[in-house]
């Protein structure tokens, strides 16, 4: 199971409507396609997803990293020499997704070579997760009839309301007028992507104590090591890490800094490997996690659900599984459907990932 080729082929997909958040927004979904291919015949395959504004990664440069760097690195070894292989990627600083892609690529390779699914080779704890859905920034009563659309029609009734605008009041009347329109059993939390201060943050806190938030994430920027810990310690449900806690050293860091009481772990940029040393650290902490999602399409959240629903802990709550509802096509042959709020693992060997040809075709970049 020689690596013999790795390559990268940027995309690009049109967005029905753009995902708009504090820290950027989303009108295309300009990934990179990695495709590892084996001495056997095998192809494994992920996406990485580019976010200047998270990780400083775009298109371009995810192409020309695995091109320069890791595909001559790692040419050579075999799927099965994994820690070989991230010990030569981390050679490299930065460059998560990139990276990730590698790592879950591998997994693919492996999965199909043993006849058996990935979701099953990292724990098989379930086939299927409950979906959050992201509800981007948008005037209220647009806001409000996205969330119930997306209810009545996929049966999604868990919502990750973005927030983080200026003035924070806007983003308070915002969640209040989806927490009447849908009702208690709703699950609602909240993502400020870094766009509100501290102590803004704990005003819009009090402001909607009495809307039952499950979570609040990455409200203030974690580099306000102090104004973050308070916050995080007056605040009266989890706080997730997400961009602050992209790598283990980091989820360390904010964990027993007080600078977060939960984890958000995403496959598109930890990969399988490194997720789950991410998972474990969680849960020898008695921390809890939720899957989010690095605004991925369809390659990115089937590989997100088949890490999630591997394990109890990362399909305790809800996985954001959704924004490929917001592309207007995708690669896959057969298209992910999301059913009575929930995504199901794809069956088979490996991934199940199956490239349409054709759509590649049409919407890759590089030629
Ligand atoms: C999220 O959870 O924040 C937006 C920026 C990013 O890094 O991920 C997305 C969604
Ligand atoms: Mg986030």
């Amino acid at each position: 199971m020689k690596i013999v080729k790795v390559e990268a082929v940027p995309f690009a997909i049109p967005y029905k409507k753009p995902l708009k958040f504090a820290s950027g927004e989303v009108h295309s979904a300009d990934h990179v396609l990695v495709r590892v291919h084996t001495d056997q015949g095998l192809t494994g395959s992920a996406e990485a997803p580019p976010r200047p504004y998270t990780y400083g990664e775009t298109q371009e440069s995810i192409v020309a990293v695995i091109d320069k760097i890791f595909a001559p690195q790692i040419l050579g070894l075999t799927a099965l020499e994994r820690e070989a292989v991230h010990g030569k990627l981390d050679r490299t600083v930065g460059n998560p997704t990139a990276k990730a892609a590698v790592d879950m690529a591998l997994w693919d390779i492996l999965g199909q070579a043993a006849g058996l699914p990935v979701s099953g080779l990292l724990g098989g704890y379930t086939d299927r997760m409950r979906v959050s859905h992201m509800v981007g920034f948008a005037p209220t009563d647009r806001m409000v009839a996205e969330a119930e659309r997306i209810r009545d029609t996929y049966g999604i009734t868990t919502f990750k309301v973005k927030v983080g605008r200026q003035p924070y009041r806007a983003d308070v009347e915002a969640c209040r007028a989806l927490r009447e329109a849908l009702g208690p059993e709703t699950e609602l939390y909240i993502d400020g992507n870094r766009g509100w201060s501290a102590s803004d943050s704990a005003r819009a806190l009090r402001e909607m104590a009495d809307l039952g938030l499950t979570f609040a994430e990455e409200l203030c920027p974690a580099d306000d090591v102090l104004g973050r810990r308070r916050l995080v310690a007056q605040c009266p449900v989890p706080f997730i890490a997400d961009e602050s806690a992209t790598r283990p050293a980091e989820v360390t860091r904010e964990l027993l800094g007080g600078s977060a009481t939960a984890i958000s772990i995403k496959t598109a940029r930890t990969g399988f490997t490194t997720s789950q040393r991410v998972l474990h650290q969680c849960e020898g902490l008695g921390v809890e996690t939720v899957m989010g999602s690095q605004i991925d399409g369809q390659l990115g959240t089937l590989c997100t659900v088949a890490f999630g629903a591997a394990h109890r802990t990362s399909s305790a709550h809800a996985g954001e599984l959704s924004n490929f509802l917001d592309m207007t096509d995708d690669l896959l042959t057969e298209p992910l459907t999301i059913a009575d709020g929930t995504l199901r693992v794809r069956e088979g060997a490996g991934l199940g990932i199956d490239i349409d040809p054709d759509k590649l075709a049409r919407y890759r970049q590089d030629r």
